[in-house]
């Protein structure tokens, strides 16, 4: 009886202390720029009101607002190139090689146009539109009082309050999940309040007008051929309570209602032909609901999947500070606990409303975007960017968002045999460092950067992490043919490297950076940098236990094992450093933002903490120094947990909520000053979203490890974080774990299997004084390699608990 008492109180205290949250980023005034509006969205459309009092401005977008098209950008005669290109690359003539390169071993034509695509095929992400509302408010005087504007993370609605004139005026807005629209709801606490013009405009390629009721805006960009790309269609409809509304040119005008609300719909042409049916017909189905039960619906949506899992770092926080105050208290203050809180949850919020199933995954500004060109065509990058979005989703217990994701590799493996072909005369699919909507795989237009090989590979290795985590051979099924073919590519287009005779890519870059050569020379190209061997060695290994599990391709299997064996081992310098590339180079710029080389180390799993490789990893991580750009500052969070290293890793998330300058919104920053916006939007600078997710992944990781092969409690919890909780972060084998810690030492832990599991936990994490328990009885795990091992049937749990 005891025992199920201590039970249920342990359940209570794990879950209450996750929902004990009221999680919210609060204004006191409105945004000035578009970095201080709170964003709102479903997962394909979405918006950012700016709160203001007598005009506010609310950006509108729409995940697939893409211009630009299909394309075969590849150089169908460039692999007549390639044995030249790989000879000098082994000979150490990188430069002779990046001579032929320029020429015919990048994409046919312009490519992303210099992350200017926006008129082009390559195309860009961008802002649906604006919807501009001018309140009025019968006074001259519109000074407000006791103003606050806010974003609650556990309803995913967003609001402005303030008084002016003794009427407190309300308004809500949410993108909901379940009708599919966004709607703004006004009121007022006293009659005839809410008087307001609405228009809708966006900078370029866009008509509007009034059809019956209705304001619509309409238009078609450019597709980088005939123009003629992707159409789009907003409807905006006005339910007011009392009051007048009429059309004034091309704008809606409401007087004197007692209350209102706006819904808006929001669609394009891409994948959906009939998307001016649809933005009717959801807009005519929302408005047969009244905002209240739409609202409802939306929140008890959303919490099904942001309810999934929570944390709880303890020891106070500073929730009563307005969200930009905030963070600049704790630039120089770091007495915050519930700040890592209040970020972990943003980017499962973020995460939750930019992406979508079987739509699109986020992209480099997730699902919002203020301008038709957006910094980088706001594409999907595949040296960093694409997978760190995705970095939270596993961990977080959102794996139902990787959907998206999935079906946008998907796209890519037609093309992607295109390219195989042409570049490399092999089989199977390969994608370069970037793509877009419409399946570019070709070499980017500058081989410094374009020619790197192996993003795809990543991309696989994100999929099969899926699988880690979940188990399911049902996904497995579906993911095969894509880790197969994307084997399959590698495995013929490596060559033997002279030295040592080890297989390596050839040409490739190290993402982005650049070396000397010994004769003093700068070069970006070379052979198997050591990203592409880890990188490679991950899926060769997760194509071979993937054909395991599903009896398939033994011949194949064979074929990579052979391989796998002959990849570059990793090395180490002279100066103890992990090194980048196979020879030592010198890294032009030592402070580079990228740290390809430590990929092993996480994303990947063949670092492991307490080993000479993770002394090198550090070793490479203190030459790269603790500054940077957002993402990567991101990054180093992840590496510094996966090197136990919890007071390091705690720097650098207070390094990646450092406060940015209201310029950096508008400046590409490549070599530091990343941080935080006042919405929390990470800059890169400017605002990219992968910092977010990297951000919260970094913090899960402080929290919770199982990337080699058993669950790690707490392994990199920093001094500032003595006592806390977390609520089911997943660990891979399909097991959720809940813990509570006090003194940093763990007081209890719960893991729930969400498939038959195997659940492995390091030893050395569980402290003495503690028994494990199932169904109220104590059970005793097996030991094995340091690990405590206990067998778990799908849905079952066990605990850990204090022995008294
Ligand atoms: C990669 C990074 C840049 C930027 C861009 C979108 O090229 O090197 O820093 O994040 O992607």
């Amino acid at each position: 009886m005891l025992r199920k008492i201590c039970m249920l109180a342990l359940l209570t205290a794990i879950t209450v202390a996750a929902r004990a949250q009221q999680l919210k980023l609060w204004y006191k005034s409105p945004a000035k720029i578009w970095e201080d509006c709170t964003p709102i969205g479903n997962g394909r459309i979405g918006a950012t009101p700016d709160g203001g009092i007598t005009r506010e401005q609310i950006v509108l977008n729409d995940i697939t607002m893409w211009s630009g098209s299909p394309q075969d950008a590849d150089k169908a005669d460039a692999h007549l190139y390639l044995k030249q290109i790989q000879d000098l690359l082994l000979k150490g003539d990188n430069v002779a090689a990046q001579d032929i390169m320029a020429q015919h071993f990048v994409c046919k034509g312009p490519g992303s146009g210099e992350a200017d695509g926006k008129d082009l095929q390559y195309g860009a992400y961008q802002l649906f539109g604006n919807m501009n509302i001018r309140y009025d408010y019968g006074t001259a005087d519109t000074t407000a009082t006791h103003y606050t504007r806010n974003l609650l993370l556990d309803s995913a609605v967003a609001h402005t309050d303030f008084t002016l004139g003794n009427v407190h005026y309300q308004r809500a807005y949410l993108a909901s999940f379940t009708a599919d629209v966004i709607a703004i709801h006004l009121t007022a606490d006293q009659a005839h309040k809410i008087s307001f013009t609405l228009g809708m405009d966006r900078p370029e390629r866009f008509t509007t007008v009034i059809a019956g009721n209705e304001l619509q805006m309409t238009g078609q960009l450019n597709n980088g051929t005939d123009g003629k790309g992707v159409q789009y269609m907003g409807r905006v409809h006005i339910q007011q309570e009392g009051g007048s509304l009429q059309a004034v040119g091309n704008t809606l005008q409401l007087r004197n209602a007692n209350a209102a609300t706006v819904y808006i719909s929001l669609g394009t042409s891409f994948k959906r032909p009939g998307y001016k049916t649809f933005t009717a017909q959801v807009l005519n189905r929302a408005m047969q609901m009244d905002f209240t039960a739409l609202q409802r619906a939306h929140v008890r949506y959303y919490q099904t999947l942001y309810g999934r899992a929570g944390i709880d770092i303890g020891g106070g926080g500073k929730d009563d500070l307005p969200t930009d105050e905030r963070l600049r208290t704790f630039e120089n203050d770091v007495n915050d606990n519930s700040l890592a809180n209040l970020y972990f949850q943003y980017g499962r919020y973020l995460l939750i409303s930019s992406t979508r199933a079987d739509i699109l995954p986020p992209n480099l500004q997730g699902l919002w975007a203020n301008k038709v060109a957006t910094a980088w065509n706001g594409d999907y990058h595949l040296d960093i960017n694409i997978q760190m979005n995705h970095w939270p989703l596993e961990v977080g217990n959102l794996p139902m968002l990787n959907k998206p994701f999935l079906t946008l590799v998907e796209g890519l493996v037609q093309p992607g045999a295109r390219t195989a072909k042409a570049y490399y005369d092999a089989p199977g699919w390969v994608a370069h460092p970037i793509t877009n909507v419409w399946g570019y795989t070709s070499p980017g237009e500058g081989y410094t950067w374009g020619a790197f090989t192996t993003g795809s590979a990543w991309l696989c290795q994100m999929l099969w992490a899926h699988y880690e985590f979940t188990r399911d051979t049902a996904y497995l099924r579906r993911l095969y043919p894509l880790l197969k073919g994307s084997a399959a590519f590698y495995l013929h287009a490596m060559v033997k490297e002279p030295a040592h005779g080890w297989l390596v890519t050839a040409p490739s870059n190290s993402p982005e950076n650049t070396f000397l050569l010994p004769n003093g020379q700068q070069a970006s190209v070379c052979a198997g940098p050591t990203i592409d061997n880890q990188i490679l060695r991950k899926l060769f290994h997760a194509t071979i236990e993937a054909g395991n599990i599903l009896h398939t391709d033994v011949a194949f299997r064979k074929q990579l094992e052979a391989a796998v064996v002959q990849l570059p081992p990793n090395q180490v310098g002279k100066d103890g450093r992990l090194m980048e590339w196979l020879q030592e180079y010198k890294e032009v710029e030592p402070h580079h933002r990228h740290l390809s080389h430590l990929w092993g180390l996480y994303p990947g799993d063949e670092i492991a903490a307490g080993t000479p490789l993770a002394n090198a990893a550090r070793a490479s991580l203190e030459g790269r120094g603790d500054d940077g750009t957002g993402w990567s500052l991101a990054w180093k969070i992840n590496f510094w947990a996966r090197l136990h290293d919890g007071n390091r890793a705690f720097k650098l998330l207070h390094r990646v909520l450092r406060p940015v300058a209201v310029e950096a919104a508008d400046h590409i920053n490549m070599r530091n000053g990343g941080g935080t916006f006042n919405n929390l939007f990470n800059a890169h600078p400017p605002f990219q979203i992968d910092g977010n997710f990297g951000g919260a992944a970094g913090i899960a990781e402080m929290l919770l490890q199982s990337q080699q092969g058993y669950i790690e409690l707490l392994p990199a919890l920093p001094d500032q974080w003595k006592d806390g909780s977390f609520s089911r972060l997943c660990a891979r084998g399909g097991i959720e774990v809940s813990a509570s810690w006090r003194d940093k030492v763990i007081t209890k832990a719960r893991f729930k299997a969400t498939t038959d599991a195997v659940l492995r936990i390091k030893a050395g994490d569980v402290p003495p004084g503690m028994r494990f328990s199932q169904n109220g009885k104590t059970i005793t795990p097996k030991v094995s390699d340091g690990c405590l091992v206990i067998a778990l049937k799908k849905n079952t749990t066990c605990e850990l608990l204090p022995n008294t």
